[in-house]
Protein backbone atom coordinates (compact mmCIF):
# COMPACT_ATOMS: atom_id res chain seq x y z
CA UNK A 1 0.00 0.00 0.00
CA UNK A 2 2.93 2.29 1.00
CA UNK A 3 4.26 1.69 -2.46
CA UNK A 4 1.46 1.79 -5.07
CA UNK A 5 0.70 5.35 -2.66
CA UNK A 6 3.99 6.86 -3.57
CA UNK A 7 3.80 6.08 -6.92
CA UNK A 8 1.08 8.09 -7.38
CA UNK A 9 2.57 10.97 -5.66
CA UNK A 10 5.31 10.94 -8.26
CA UNK A 11 2.76 10.37 -10.98
CA UNK A 12 0.74 13.38 -9.87
CA UNK A 13 4.23 15.25 -9.84
CA UNK A 14 5.06 14.64 -13.09
CA UNK A 15 2.13 15.43 -14.49
CA UNK A 16 1.95 19.06 -12.88
CA UNK A 17 5.61 19.31 -14.49
CA UNK A 18 4.10 18.87 -17.79
CA UNK A 19 1.54 21.18 -17.36
CA UNK A 20 4.16 24.09 -16.41
CA UNK A 21 6.32 23.08 -19.42
CA UNK A 22 3.04 23.41 -21.43
CA UNK A 23 2.33 26.61 -19.98
CA UNK A 24 5.75 27.52 -20.24
CA UNK A 25 5.42 27.16 -24.42
CA UNK A 26 3.24 29.30 -25.20
CA UNK A 27 3.91 32.13 -22.35
CA UNK A 28 7.64 32.19 -22.24
CA UNK A 29 9.11 34.79 -23.78
CA UNK A 30 12.22 32.61 -24.73
CA UNK A 31 10.09 30.60 -26.45
CA UNK A 32 11.80 29.56 -29.83
CA UNK A 33 8.53 31.17 -31.78
CA UNK A 34 9.49 34.05 -30.25
CA UNK A 35 12.73 34.74 -30.98
CA UNK A 36 14.34 37.64 -33.52
CA UNK A 37 12.53 37.01 -37.22
CA UNK A 38 12.51 38.90 -40.85
CA UNK A 39 11.92 37.90 -43.75
CA UNK A 40 13.62 39.50 -46.84
CA UNK A 41 12.15 39.86 -50.66
CA UNK A 42 14.64 39.08 -52.80
CA UNK A 43 14.18 39.78 -56.71
CA UNK A 44 16.79 39.62 -59.76
CA UNK A 45 19.46 42.43 -60.05
CA UNK A 46 18.75 41.90 -63.78
CA UNK A 47 15.03 42.28 -64.48
CA UNK A 48 13.98 43.59 -60.75
CA UNK A 49 11.17 40.25 -61.03
CA UNK A 50 10.47 39.44 -57.45
CA UNK A 51 12.04 35.53 -56.81
CA UNK A 52 10.15 35.07 -53.65
CA UNK A 53 11.81 35.98 -50.27
CA UNK A 54 14.22 34.26 -47.13
CA UNK A 55 13.42 34.16 -43.82
CA UNK A 56 15.90 34.42 -41.04
CA UNK A 57 15.40 33.71 -37.78
CA UNK A 58 17.37 33.18 -34.41
CA UNK A 59 18.45 29.25 -33.44
CA UNK A 60 20.18 27.90 -30.98
CA UNK A 61 22.99 27.36 -33.10
CA UNK A 62 23.57 30.61 -35.22
CA UNK A 63 21.19 32.48 -37.47
CA UNK A 64 18.60 30.14 -39.86
CA UNK A 65 18.19 31.38 -43.65
CA UNK A 66 15.18 29.40 -45.04
CA UNK A 67 14.85 30.39 -48.86
CA UNK A 68 11.69 29.96 -50.36
CA UNK A 69 13.13 31.09 -53.97
CA UNK A 70 12.19 30.40 -57.39
CA UNK A 71 13.90 31.33 -61.02
CA UNK A 72 17.25 30.67 -59.98
CA UNK A 73 20.08 28.44 -61.77
CA UNK A 74 20.27 25.13 -60.19
CA UNK A 75 23.63 24.34 -58.45
CA UNK A 76 25.10 25.92 -55.47
CA UNK A 77 25.21 29.87 -55.44
CA UNK A 78 27.36 32.07 -53.38
CA UNK A 79 25.16 33.38 -50.41
CA UNK A 80 26.08 36.58 -48.38
CA UNK A 81 25.22 39.66 -45.99
CA UNK A 82 26.51 42.51 -47.70
CA UNK A 83 26.65 45.69 -46.04
CA UNK A 84 24.33 48.83 -47.43
CA UNK A 85 20.69 47.96 -47.62
CA UNK A 86 19.97 48.93 -51.62
CA UNK A 87 20.34 46.20 -54.49
CA UNK A 88 20.82 49.40 -56.70
CA UNK A 89 23.06 48.92 -60.10
CA UNK A 90 22.88 44.89 -60.71
CA UNK A 91 23.81 44.60 -57.14
CA UNK A 92 26.98 47.06 -56.61
CA UNK A 93 25.10 49.59 -54.31
CA UNK A 94 24.59 46.45 -51.70
CA UNK A 95 28.89 47.36 -51.29
CA UNK A 96 31.13 44.58 -49.77
CA UNK A 97 30.65 41.42 -47.54
CA UNK A 98 29.85 42.54 -44.18
CA UNK A 99 32.63 42.83 -42.00
CA UNK A 100 32.65 44.42 -38.87
CA UNK A 101 35.78 42.98 -37.56
CA UNK A 102 37.56 44.84 -40.72
CA UNK A 103 39.15 41.43 -40.96
CA UNK A 104 39.80 41.46 -44.86
CA UNK A 105 39.11 38.39 -45.49
CA UNK A 106 36.43 35.80 -47.34
CA UNK A 107 36.90 32.30 -45.03
CA UNK A 108 32.94 31.44 -45.55
CA UNK A 109 30.59 30.33 -42.65
CA UNK A 110 32.97 28.63 -40.35
CA UNK A 111 35.85 31.11 -40.77
CA UNK A 112 37.11 33.92 -39.00
CA UNK A 113 36.76 36.58 -41.77
CA UNK A 114 34.01 38.18 -43.30
CA UNK A 115 31.04 37.75 -40.83
CA UNK A 116 28.34 37.93 -43.55
CA UNK A 117 30.07 34.87 -45.46
CA UNK A 118 26.96 32.60 -45.15
CA UNK A 119 27.08 28.63 -46.42
CA UNK A 120 26.05 28.06 -50.10
CA UNK A 121 22.75 28.31 -51.27
CA UNK A 122 21.69 25.36 -53.18
CA UNK A 123 19.14 25.20 -56.09
CA UNK A 124 17.40 22.27 -57.61
CA UNK A 125 16.68 21.20 -60.76
CA UNK A 126 13.77 23.31 -61.33
CA UNK A 127 15.11 26.44 -60.14
CA UNK A 128 13.79 26.06 -56.84
CA UNK A 129 15.71 27.03 -53.28
CA UNK A 130 14.25 25.57 -50.35
CA UNK A 131 16.71 24.26 -48.00
CA UNK A 132 17.39 26.55 -44.92
CA UNK A 133 21.56 27.08 -43.90
CA UNK A 134 22.55 28.28 -40.77
CA UNK A 135 25.28 31.07 -40.17
CA UNK A 136 26.63 29.81 -36.68
CA UNK A 137 28.20 32.78 -35.93
CA UNK A 138 25.71 35.38 -37.25
CA UNK A 139 22.49 36.76 -35.38
CA UNK A 140 19.79 37.90 -36.65
CA UNK A 141 20.68 41.15 -34.77
CA UNK A 142 23.51 41.10 -37.53
CA UNK A 143 21.69 41.45 -40.72
CA UNK A 144 18.70 44.19 -39.91
CA UNK A 145 19.42 46.86 -42.22
CA UNK A 146 21.74 45.29 -44.39
CA UNK A 147 21.37 42.94 -47.60
CA UNK A 148 21.36 39.19 -48.43
CA UNK A 149 23.06 38.75 -52.30
CA UNK A 150 23.25 35.42 -54.39
CA UNK A 151 25.73 34.97 -56.68
CA UNK A 152 25.81 33.43 -60.34
CA UNK A 153 28.16 30.46 -59.39
CA UNK A 154 28.99 28.80 -55.98
CA UNK A 155 32.12 29.96 -52.83
CA UNK A 156 34.57 28.20 -52.09
CA UNK A 157 35.01 29.96 -48.47
CA UNK A 158 38.62 31.49 -49.81
CA UNK A 159 39.88 34.42 -51.56
CA UNK A 160 41.99 32.18 -53.82
CA UNK A 161 41.71 31.22 -57.14
CA UNK A 162 39.20 33.96 -57.16
CA UNK A 163 38.15 36.47 -54.30
CA UNK A 164 35.14 36.21 -52.48
CA UNK A 165 34.73 32.66 -53.26
CA UNK A 166 34.66 33.20 -57.11
CA UNK A 167 30.13 33.15 -56.92
CA UNK A 168 31.02 36.09 -60.01
CA UNK A 169 27.64 38.38 -60.78
CA UNK A 170 25.11 39.34 -58.38
CA UNK A 171 21.92 37.43 -59.81
CA UNK A 172 19.49 37.88 -56.40
CA UNK A 173 19.51 40.49 -54.18
CA UNK A 174 16.74 41.53 -50.65
CA UNK A 175 17.50 44.34 -48.76
CA UNK A 176 16.85 43.35 -45.19
CA UNK A 177 14.31 45.43 -43.01
CA UNK A 178 15.92 47.90 -40.51
CA UNK A 179 13.82 45.93 -37.80
CA UNK A 180 13.26 42.59 -36.46
CA UNK A 181 10.04 41.34 -35.61
CU1 LIG B 1 28.22 38.35 -52.00
ZN1 LIG C 1 33.16 37.21 -47.75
Amino acid sequence: MKGSGHAVAMRSATAVVLAVGFVGCNGSPTAPSEMPSLTVDVHATDSGMRLGSVLVEDAADGARFTPNLSGLTAGEHGFHVHVNPDCGMAGQNAGGHYDPANTGRHEGPDGNGHLGDLPRLTVDGGGRATVPVVARRVRVSDVVGRSLMIHAGGDNYADAPALLGGGGARVACGVVPATAS
